[in-house]
Protein backbone atom coordinates (compact mmCIF):
# COMPACT_ATOMS: atom_id res chain seq x y z
CA UNK A 1 0.00 0.00 0.00
CA UNK A 2 1.03 3.72 -0.35
CA UNK A 3 2.25 5.85 2.10
CA UNK A 4 2.21 9.09 0.41
CA UNK A 5 0.06 10.29 -2.30
CA UNK A 6 -0.28 13.47 -4.40
CA UNK A 7 -3.57 14.88 -6.07
CA UNK A 8 -3.07 16.26 -9.21
CA UNK A 9 -6.21 18.62 -9.10
CA UNK A 10 -7.83 21.40 -6.90
CA UNK A 11 -11.12 21.91 -5.41
CA UNK A 12 -14.39 19.00 -4.71
CA UNK A 13 -12.43 16.56 -5.76
CA UNK A 14 -9.39 17.16 -4.19
CA UNK A 15 -10.91 17.07 -0.88
CA UNK A 16 -12.76 13.65 -2.02
CA UNK A 17 -9.13 12.05 -2.35
CA UNK A 18 -7.95 14.06 0.51
CA UNK A 19 -10.67 12.08 2.12
CA UNK A 20 -10.50 8.69 0.71
CA UNK A 21 -6.28 8.98 1.61
CA UNK A 22 -7.02 9.96 5.38
CA UNK A 23 -9.51 6.86 5.32
CA UNK A 24 -6.94 4.83 4.20
CA UNK A 25 -4.48 5.67 6.22
CA UNK A 26 -2.43 7.40 3.60
CA UNK A 27 -0.75 10.81 3.53
CA UNK A 28 -1.92 13.42 1.05
CA UNK A 29 -0.18 16.04 -0.60
CA UNK A 30 -2.22 18.91 -2.50
CA UNK A 31 -0.62 21.11 -5.17
CA UNK A 32 -2.28 24.11 -5.62
CA UNK A 33 -2.19 27.50 -7.57
CA UNK A 34 -1.67 30.91 -6.04
CA UNK A 35 -5.38 31.26 -6.84
CA UNK A 36 -6.09 28.43 -4.55
CA UNK A 37 -3.48 29.64 -1.48
CA UNK A 38 -6.23 29.96 1.17
CA UNK A 39 -8.85 27.18 0.03
CA UNK A 40 -9.73 25.65 3.23
CA UNK A 41 -9.44 22.43 1.01
CA UNK A 42 -5.75 22.97 1.11
CA UNK A 43 -5.20 22.74 4.59
CA UNK A 44 -6.70 19.47 4.96
CA UNK A 45 -4.45 17.52 3.19
CA UNK A 46 -1.40 16.52 5.15
CA UNK A 47 1.00 18.67 2.95
CA UNK A 48 0.57 21.34 0.24
CA UNK A 49 2.77 22.67 -2.41
CA UNK A 50 2.20 25.92 -4.53
CA UNK A 51 3.24 25.00 -8.30
CA UNK A 52 2.32 28.49 -9.74
CA UNK A 53 0.07 30.81 -10.64
CA UNK A 54 -3.65 30.83 -11.20
CA UNK A 55 -3.60 30.08 -14.95
CA UNK A 56 -4.05 26.29 -15.33
CA UNK A 57 -1.19 25.90 -17.71
CA UNK A 58 1.25 27.23 -15.34
CA UNK A 59 -0.02 25.12 -12.21
CA UNK A 60 -2.63 22.01 -12.70
CA UNK A 61 -1.61 21.48 -16.41
CA UNK A 62 1.86 21.85 -16.29
CA UNK A 63 3.44 18.23 -15.78
CA UNK A 64 7.35 19.46 -14.76
CA UNK A 65 5.90 21.72 -11.79
CA UNK A 66 4.14 18.68 -10.78
CA UNK A 67 6.18 16.13 -11.37
CA UNK A 68 8.82 18.35 -9.11
CA UNK A 69 6.26 18.65 -6.25
CA UNK A 70 6.02 14.65 -6.50
CA UNK A 71 9.92 14.41 -6.11
CA UNK A 72 9.89 17.02 -3.63
CA UNK A 73 7.51 15.09 -1.32
CA UNK A 74 8.58 12.36 -1.86
CA UNK A 75 5.02 10.54 -2.91
CA UNK A 76 4.70 6.80 -4.44
CA UNK A 77 1.88 8.14 -6.51
CA UNK A 78 -0.37 10.77 -8.15
CA UNK A 79 -4.27 10.87 -8.39
CA UNK A 80 -5.27 13.13 -10.88
CA UNK A 81 -9.31 13.68 -10.26
CA UNK A 82 -10.92 14.42 -13.66
CA UNK A 83 -10.34 17.29 -15.79
CA UNK A 84 -6.89 18.79 -16.18
CA UNK A 85 -4.31 16.30 -16.45
CA UNK A 86 -6.41 12.98 -15.26
CA UNK A 87 -7.11 11.57 -19.47
CA UNK A 88 -3.94 12.93 -20.59
CA UNK A 89 -1.87 9.48 -21.75
CA UNK A 90 1.71 11.78 -22.13
CA UNK A 91 1.42 12.75 -18.19
CA UNK A 92 0.70 9.04 -17.23
CA UNK A 93 3.66 8.56 -19.28
CA UNK A 94 5.71 10.97 -17.82
CA UNK A 95 4.69 9.52 -14.23
CA UNK A 96 5.66 6.07 -15.09
CA UNK A 97 9.05 7.04 -16.60
CA UNK A 98 9.69 8.82 -13.04
CA UNK A 99 8.50 5.79 -11.17
CA UNK A 100 5.83 7.35 -9.74
CA UNK A 101 2.36 5.24 -10.04
CA UNK A 102 -0.68 7.07 -12.02
CA UNK A 103 -3.83 6.10 -10.18
CA UNK A 104 -5.70 5.47 -13.31
CA UNK A 105 -5.49 3.21 -16.19
CA UNK A 106 -1.90 2.34 -18.43
CA UNK A 107 -1.18 4.95 -20.82
CA UNK A 108 -1.78 2.41 -23.48
CA UNK A 109 -5.02 2.17 -22.64
CA UNK A 110 -6.04 6.57 -22.11
CA UNK A 111 -4.57 6.71 -25.77
CA UNK A 112 -6.40 3.60 -27.45
CA UNK A 113 -9.77 4.90 -26.43
CA UNK A 114 -8.40 8.54 -26.77
CA UNK A 115 -8.92 7.71 -30.10
CA UNK A 116 -12.25 7.54 -30.82
CA UNK A 117 -11.74 5.36 -34.19
CA UNK A 118 -9.43 3.41 -32.55
CA UNK A 119 -11.74 3.01 -29.50
CA UNK A 120 -14.94 2.15 -31.90
CA UNK A 121 -12.84 -0.59 -33.73
CA UNK A 122 -12.37 -1.96 -29.94
CA UNK A 123 -15.91 -1.64 -29.13
CA UNK A 124 -16.79 -4.01 -32.18
CA UNK A 125 -13.76 -6.17 -31.45
CA UNK A 126 -15.42 -6.52 -28.51
CA UNK A 127 -19.15 -7.17 -29.47
CA UNK A 128 -20.60 -3.96 -28.46
CA UNK A 129 -22.77 -2.46 -30.36
CA UNK A 130 -21.58 0.64 -32.84
CA UNK A 131 -23.77 3.41 -34.23
CA UNK A 132 -23.66 2.55 -38.14
CA UNK A 133 -20.87 4.49 -39.35
CA UNK A 134 -17.89 4.91 -41.13
CA UNK A 135 -14.71 1.75 -41.02
CA UNK A 136 -12.42 4.17 -39.63
CA UNK A 137 -11.74 7.87 -40.43
CA UNK A 138 -13.54 9.71 -42.94
CA UNK A 139 -10.67 11.68 -45.56
CA UNK A 140 -12.11 13.25 -48.08
CA UNK A 141 -15.06 15.56 -48.95
CA UNK A 142 -16.47 12.94 -51.29
CA UNK A 143 -15.65 9.53 -49.15
CA UNK A 144 -17.82 11.33 -46.85
CA UNK A 145 -20.83 12.08 -49.28
CA UNK A 146 -20.79 8.46 -50.16
CA UNK A 147 -21.01 7.04 -46.83
CA UNK A 148 -23.80 9.82 -45.99
CA UNK A 149 -25.43 7.80 -48.88
CA UNK A 150 -25.16 4.60 -47.67
CA UNK A 151 -25.50 5.46 -44.05
CA UNK A 152 -28.57 7.74 -44.05
CA UNK A 153 -28.84 11.18 -43.11
CA UNK A 154 -29.34 12.05 -40.65
CA UNK A 155 -25.49 11.45 -39.87
CA UNK A 156 -22.59 12.83 -37.19
CA UNK A 157 -18.67 13.75 -38.21
CA UNK A 158 -17.07 13.52 -34.88
CA UNK A 159 -13.21 14.55 -34.14
CA UNK A 160 -11.34 10.70 -33.77
CA UNK A 161 -9.43 12.94 -30.46
CA UNK A 162 -12.83 14.88 -29.69
CA UNK A 163 -15.12 13.69 -26.61
CA UNK A 164 -17.39 14.72 -24.32
CA UNK A 165 -19.37 15.92 -27.19
CA UNK A 166 -16.47 18.35 -28.38
CA UNK A 167 -15.77 18.42 -31.86
CA UNK A 168 -19.00 17.18 -32.92
CA UNK A 169 -21.12 18.23 -36.62
CA UNK A 170 -24.88 17.12 -37.38
CA UNK A 171 -25.76 16.74 -41.29
CA UNK A 172 -29.14 16.64 -42.56
CA UNK A 173 -28.25 16.27 -46.24
CA UNK A 174 -25.65 16.79 -48.52
CA UNK A 175 -24.76 20.27 -48.68
CA UNK A 176 -24.67 20.66 -44.97
CA UNK A 177 -22.18 17.46 -45.32
CA UNK A 178 -20.01 18.96 -47.40
CA UNK A 179 -19.68 22.25 -45.11
CA UNK A 180 -19.87 19.71 -41.69
CA UNK A 181 -16.99 17.69 -43.00
CA UNK A 182 -14.98 20.58 -43.54
CA UNK A 183 -15.38 22.74 -40.22
CA UNK A 184 -15.56 19.90 -37.89
CA UNK A 185 -11.71 18.93 -39.56
CA UNK A 186 -10.99 22.56 -38.72
CA UNK A 187 -12.12 22.83 -35.51
CA UNK A 188 -10.65 19.39 -34.83
CA UNK A 189 -7.41 20.70 -35.43
CA UNK A 190 -7.00 23.58 -33.96
CA UNK A 191 -8.96 21.96 -30.64
CA UNK A 192 -6.86 19.00 -30.88
CA UNK A 193 -3.95 19.23 -32.79
CA UNK A 194 -5.27 16.05 -34.85
CA UNK A 195 -8.05 16.94 -37.75
CA UNK A 196 -9.20 13.21 -37.68
CA UNK A 197 -12.94 12.99 -38.19
CA UNK A 198 -15.37 9.69 -38.53
CA UNK A 199 -18.99 9.53 -39.56
CA UNK A 200 -21.90 8.11 -36.99
CA UNK A 201 -25.92 7.78 -38.17
CA UNK A 202 -27.09 10.18 -35.72
CA UNK A 203 -29.38 9.12 -33.15
CA UNK A 204 -31.69 11.58 -31.90
CA UNK A 205 -33.80 11.68 -28.95
CA UNK A 206 -31.26 9.41 -27.32
CA UNK A 207 -30.70 8.75 -23.44
CA UNK A 208 -27.32 8.85 -22.27
CA UNK A 209 -26.29 5.56 -19.65
CA UNK A 210 -23.38 5.00 -18.69
CA UNK A 211 -21.60 2.03 -16.68
CA UNK A 212 -18.89 2.27 -14.09
CA UNK A 213 -16.71 -0.15 -14.19
CA UNK A 214 -13.60 -1.31 -12.11
CA UNK A 215 -10.52 -3.78 -12.89
CA UNK A 216 -7.05 -4.83 -11.36
CA UNK A 217 -4.30 -5.72 -12.93
CA UNK A 218 -4.99 -9.57 -11.81
CA UNK A 219 -7.47 -9.64 -14.51
CA UNK A 220 -10.87 -8.99 -11.88
CA UNK A 221 -13.22 -6.54 -12.86
CA UNK A 222 -16.95 -5.78 -12.27
CA UNK A 223 -19.60 -2.97 -13.27
CA UNK A 224 -21.07 -1.35 -10.93
CA UNK A 225 -24.13 -0.92 -13.04
CA UNK A 226 -25.45 2.53 -14.73
CA UNK A 227 -25.81 6.13 -14.50
CA UNK A 228 -28.13 8.07 -16.52
CA UNK A 229 -26.74 11.56 -16.99
CA UNK A 230 -29.31 12.67 -19.75
CA UNK A 231 -30.00 15.78 -18.36
CA UNK A 232 -27.43 17.65 -19.89
CA UNK A 233 -27.09 21.24 -21.71
CA UNK A 234 -24.55 21.75 -23.58
CA UNK A 235 -22.96 18.39 -23.14
CA UNK A 236 -22.72 20.15 -19.28
CA UNK A 237 -24.40 17.31 -17.56
CA UNK A 238 -26.65 18.65 -15.00
CA UNK A 239 -28.23 16.01 -12.88
CA UNK A 240 -27.39 12.59 -12.99
CA UNK A 241 -28.97 9.83 -11.19
CA UNK A 242 -28.65 5.96 -10.36
CA UNK A 243 -30.42 3.49 -11.54
CA UNK A 244 -31.78 5.00 -15.23
CA UNK A 245 -35.37 5.57 -15.20
CA UNK A 246 -35.72 4.54 -18.59
CA UNK A 247 -34.53 1.45 -19.50
CA UNK A 248 -35.16 -2.41 -18.94
CA UNK A 249 -33.71 -4.53 -16.34
CA UNK A 250 -33.07 -6.04 -19.77
CA UNK A 251 -31.33 -3.43 -21.47
CA UNK A 252 -29.23 -2.53 -18.59
CA UNK A 253 -28.19 -6.12 -17.87
CA UNK A 254 -27.02 -6.19 -21.80
CA UNK A 255 -25.59 -2.88 -21.43
CA UNK A 256 -23.50 -3.58 -18.46
CA UNK A 257 -21.80 -7.16 -19.65
CA UNK A 258 -20.88 -5.45 -22.70
CA UNK A 259 -19.18 -2.63 -21.17
CA UNK A 260 -17.10 -5.72 -19.26
CA UNK A 261 -16.61 -7.21 -22.76
CA UNK A 262 -15.04 -3.67 -23.79
CA UNK A 263 -12.72 -3.51 -20.34
CA UNK A 264 -11.31 -7.06 -21.13
CA UNK A 265 -10.95 -6.11 -24.80
CA UNK A 266 -8.89 -2.52 -23.77
CA UNK A 267 -7.27 -4.38 -20.77
CA UNK A 268 -8.35 -1.45 -18.73
CA UNK A 269 -7.51 -1.50 -15.44
CA UNK A 270 -8.67 0.99 -12.81
CA UNK A 271 -11.98 2.64 -12.42
CA UNK A 272 -13.70 3.95 -16.07
CA UNK A 273 -16.62 4.61 -17.50
CA UNK A 274 -18.31 2.51 -20.67
CA UNK A 275 -20.92 5.38 -21.44
CA UNK A 276 -23.56 4.39 -24.28
CA UNK A 277 -26.33 6.34 -26.09
CA UNK A 278 -29.90 4.51 -25.77
CA UNK A 279 -32.69 4.93 -28.12
CA UNK A 280 -35.85 5.04 -26.87
CA UNK A 281 -36.99 1.22 -28.46
CA UNK A 282 -34.06 0.38 -26.00
CA UNK A 283 -31.29 -0.29 -28.40
CA UNK A 284 -28.06 1.12 -27.12
CA UNK A 285 -24.99 1.59 -28.65
CA UNK A 286 -21.31 2.32 -27.78
CA UNK A 287 -20.50 6.41 -26.96
CA UNK A 288 -16.94 6.52 -25.56
CA UNK A 289 -14.77 5.33 -22.39
CA UNK A 290 -13.73 8.08 -19.74
CA UNK A 291 -10.56 6.72 -18.68
CA UNK A 292 -11.04 8.37 -15.43
CA UNK A 293 -12.73 9.32 -12.34
CA UNK A 294 -15.86 11.12 -13.10
CA UNK A 295 -18.01 13.73 -11.23
CA UNK A 296 -20.93 11.74 -10.67
CA UNK A 297 -19.16 8.64 -9.34
CA UNK A 298 -21.17 9.82 -6.34
CA UNK A 299 -24.68 8.39 -7.30
CA UNK A 300 -23.11 5.07 -8.02
CA UNK A 301 -21.39 5.17 -4.67
CA UNK A 302 -24.74 5.93 -2.83
CA UNK A 303 -26.55 2.99 -4.41
CA UNK A 304 -23.73 0.38 -4.13
CA UNK A 305 -22.45 1.42 -1.39
CA UNK A 306 -18.48 1.07 -2.69
CA UNK A 307 -15.95 3.79 -2.63
CA UNK A 308 -14.78 3.84 -6.22
CA UNK A 309 -11.98 6.63 -5.23
CA UNK A 310 -10.59 4.28 -2.40
CA UNK A 311 -11.26 1.41 -5.08
CA UNK A 312 -9.13 3.57 -7.25
CA UNK A 313 -6.08 4.00 -4.70
CA UNK A 314 -6.31 0.14 -3.89
CA UNK A 315 -6.08 -1.21 -7.01
CA UNK A 316 -2.91 1.28 -8.44
CA UNK A 317 -0.91 0.28 -5.56
CA UNK A 318 -1.76 -3.77 -6.73
CA UNK A 319 -4.38 -5.33 -4.49
CA UNK A 320 -6.86 -7.26 -5.67
CA UNK A 321 -9.77 -6.82 -6.56
CA UNK A 322 -12.24 -8.65 -3.54
CA UNK A 323 -15.67 -6.98 -5.03
CA UNK A 324 -17.57 -9.82 -6.47
CA UNK A 325 -20.25 -9.02 -8.80
CA UNK A 326 -23.05 -11.03 -7.44
CA UNK A 327 -22.78 -8.60 -4.52
CA UNK A 328 -22.29 -5.19 -6.10
CA UNK A 329 -26.44 -4.70 -5.55
CA UNK A 330 -28.25 -1.58 -6.87
CA UNK A 331 -30.28 0.08 -3.41
CA UNK A 332 -32.84 2.67 -3.81
CA UNK A 333 -32.21 5.59 -6.01
CA UNK A 334 -29.90 8.50 -6.41
CA UNK A 335 -29.82 11.72 -7.80
CA UNK A 336 -27.07 14.29 -8.23
CA UNK A 337 -27.64 18.13 -8.80
CA UNK A 338 -24.34 19.93 -9.81
CA UNK A 339 -24.60 23.15 -8.07
CA UNK A 340 -22.59 25.67 -10.41
CA UNK A 341 -22.07 29.53 -10.43
CA UNK A 342 -24.22 30.25 -12.79
CA UNK A 343 -26.69 33.11 -14.18
CA UNK A 344 -29.80 32.14 -15.79
CA UNK A 345 -30.85 35.81 -16.66
CA UNK A 346 -27.27 35.82 -18.54
CA UNK A 347 -28.44 32.31 -20.71
CA UNK A 348 -26.56 30.34 -17.74
CA UNK A 349 -22.76 31.78 -18.22
CA UNK A 350 -20.66 31.30 -15.55
CA UNK A 351 -20.89 33.77 -12.50
CA UNK A 352 -18.04 33.29 -9.80
CA UNK A 353 -17.76 35.55 -6.92
CA UNK A 354 -17.39 35.59 -2.98
CA UNK A 355 -20.17 33.44 -1.08
CA UNK A 356 -21.11 35.83 1.66
CA UNK A 357 -23.56 33.35 3.18
CA UNK A 358 -23.27 29.57 2.92
CA UNK A 359 -25.44 26.58 4.72
CA UNK A 360 -25.56 23.52 3.19
CA UNK A 361 -28.39 20.70 3.94
CA UNK A 362 -27.90 17.98 5.38
CA UNK A 363 -30.43 15.45 6.88
CA UNK A 364 -31.46 11.80 6.21
CA UNK A 365 -30.00 10.26 2.56
CA UNK A 366 -28.40 14.05 2.17
CA UNK A 367 -24.52 14.45 0.91
CA UNK A 368 -22.53 17.33 0.15
CA UNK A 369 -19.63 16.92 -1.72
CA UNK A 370 -17.76 20.53 -2.09
CA UNK A 371 -14.63 22.54 -1.10
CA UNK A 372 -17.26 25.84 -0.61
CA UNK A 373 -18.25 27.95 2.80
CA UNK A 374 -19.23 31.65 2.99
CA UNK A 375 -16.18 33.75 2.89
CA UNK A 376 -14.75 31.20 -0.04
CA UNK A 377 -14.76 32.91 -3.27
CA UNK A 378 -15.35 30.92 -6.48
CA UNK A 379 -12.51 31.65 -9.06
CA UNK A 380 -13.04 32.83 -12.73
CA UNK A 381 -10.29 31.10 -13.51
CA UNK A 382 -11.36 27.34 -12.87
CA UNK A 383 -15.05 25.70 -13.83
CA UNK A 384 -17.98 27.21 -11.82
CA UNK A 385 -19.00 24.47 -10.30
CA UNK A 386 -19.51 24.87 -6.16
CA UNK A 387 -20.48 21.52 -5.18
CA UNK A 388 -22.47 18.69 -5.98
CA UNK A 389 -25.70 17.81 -3.59
CA UNK A 390 -26.51 14.24 -3.78
CA UNK A 391 -29.52 12.67 -2.75
CA UNK A 392 -30.15 9.02 -1.59
CA UNK A 393 -33.48 7.50 -1.02
CA UNK A 394 -35.24 3.71 -1.33
CA UNK A 395 -36.81 4.84 -4.39
CA UNK A 396 -37.14 7.51 -6.80
CA UNK A 397 -40.13 9.53 -6.01
CA UNK A 398 -38.26 10.10 -2.26
CA UNK A 399 -35.31 10.67 -3.80
CA UNK A 400 -36.75 13.60 -5.68
CA UNK A 401 -39.07 14.58 -2.08
CA UNK A 402 -35.39 14.81 -0.85
CA UNK A 403 -33.51 16.37 -3.36
CA UNK A 404 -36.29 19.19 -3.73
CA UNK A 405 -36.26 19.55 0.13
CA UNK A 406 -32.27 19.84 0.02
CA UNK A 407 -32.40 22.28 -2.65
CA UNK A 408 -34.68 24.60 -0.46
CA UNK A 409 -32.16 24.28 2.44
CA UNK A 410 -29.39 25.16 0.39
CA UNK A 411 -28.34 28.88 0.95
CA UNK A 412 -25.63 30.35 -1.19
CA UNK A 413 -25.63 34.53 -1.56
CA UNK A 414 -25.05 36.48 -2.72
CA UNK A 415 -23.76 34.80 -6.19
CA UNK A 416 -26.70 33.36 -9.15
CA UNK A 417 -26.09 29.35 -8.94
CA UNK A 418 -28.55 26.45 -10.87
CA UNK A 419 -29.98 25.99 -7.65
CA UNK A 420 -33.23 26.90 -9.25
CA UNK A 421 -33.14 25.50 -12.29
CA UNK A 422 -32.61 22.01 -10.90
CA UNK A 423 -35.74 22.95 -8.36
CA UNK A 424 -37.64 23.52 -11.86
CA UNK A 425 -36.43 20.21 -12.98
CA UNK A 426 -37.59 18.46 -9.67
CA UNK A 427 -41.05 19.85 -10.37
CA UNK A 428 -40.85 19.51 -14.21
CA UNK A 429 -43.69 16.50 -14.65
CA UNK A 430 -41.35 14.99 -17.50
CA UNK A 431 -38.79 14.78 -15.27
CA UNK A 432 -40.58 12.81 -12.44
CA UNK A 433 -41.90 10.98 -15.18
CA UNK A 434 -38.39 9.95 -15.75
CA UNK A 435 -39.37 10.99 -19.36
CA UNK A 436 -36.29 13.08 -20.81
CA UNK A 437 -33.03 12.85 -23.19
CA UNK A 438 -30.24 14.65 -24.12
CA UNK A 439 -31.89 17.63 -26.09
CA UNK A 440 -34.64 18.25 -23.24
CA UNK A 441 -33.30 21.04 -21.34
CA UNK A 442 -32.80 22.78 -24.48
CA UNK A 443 -36.29 22.42 -25.82
CA UNK A 444 -37.86 22.79 -22.44
CA UNK A 445 -35.94 26.11 -21.01
C1 LIG B 1 -24.00 10.94 -30.74
C2 LIG B 1 -25.29 11.48 -30.73
C3 LIG B 1 -26.17 11.04 -31.69
N1 LIG B 1 -25.78 10.15 -32.61
N2 LIG B 1 -23.65 10.05 -31.69
C4 LIG B 1 -22.06 13.55 -27.25
C5 LIG B 1 -21.01 13.10 -26.31
C6 LIG B 1 -20.32 11.98 -26.99
N3 LIG B 1 -19.86 10.98 -26.09
C7 LIG B 1 -21.32 11.43 -27.90
N4 LIG B 1 -22.36 12.42 -28.05
C8 LIG B 1 -23.37 12.18 -28.89
N5 LIG B 1 -23.08 11.27 -29.86
C9 LIG B 1 -24.54 9.70 -32.60
N6 LIG B 1 -24.17 8.82 -33.54
C10 LIG B 1 -25.62 12.39 -29.75
C11 LIG B 1 -24.66 12.76 -28.84
C12 LIG B 1 -25.10 13.76 -27.93
C13 LIG B 1 -25.08 13.58 -26.58
C14 LIG B 1 -24.61 12.41 -26.05
C15 LIG B 1 -24.57 12.23 -24.71
C16 LIG B 1 -25.01 13.24 -23.90
C17 LIG B 1 -25.47 14.40 -24.41
C18 LIG B 1 -25.51 14.59 -25.75
C19 LIG B 1 -26.02 15.77 -26.25
C20 LIG B 1 -26.05 15.94 -27.57
C21 LIG B 1 -25.60 14.94 -28.41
Amino acid sequence: MFSKVLIANRGEIALRVIRACRELGIDSVVVYSQADKDAEYVKAADESVCIGPALATESYLNIPRIISAAEITNVEAIHPGYGFLAENAHFAEVCRDCKIKFIGPSPESMKLLGDKVAARDCAIRAKVPVVPGSDGAVTSEEHAVELAEKIGYPVMIKASAGGGGRGMRIAHNEVNLRTAFHSAQTEAGAAFNNSEVFMEKYISKARHVEVQVLADEHGNAVHLWERDCSMQRRYQKVIEEAPSPGISQETREALCKSALRLVKESEYINAGTVEYLVADNGEFYFGEVNTRIQVEHPVTEMVTGVDLVKWQILIASGQKLTLKQKDIKVNGSAIECRINAEDPACNYRPCPGKIEHFVAPGGIGVRVDTHAYGGYTISPHYDSMIGKLIVHKPNRQEAIATMKRALHEFKIDPIKTSIPLCMNIMNHPDYIKGNIDTGWIERTF
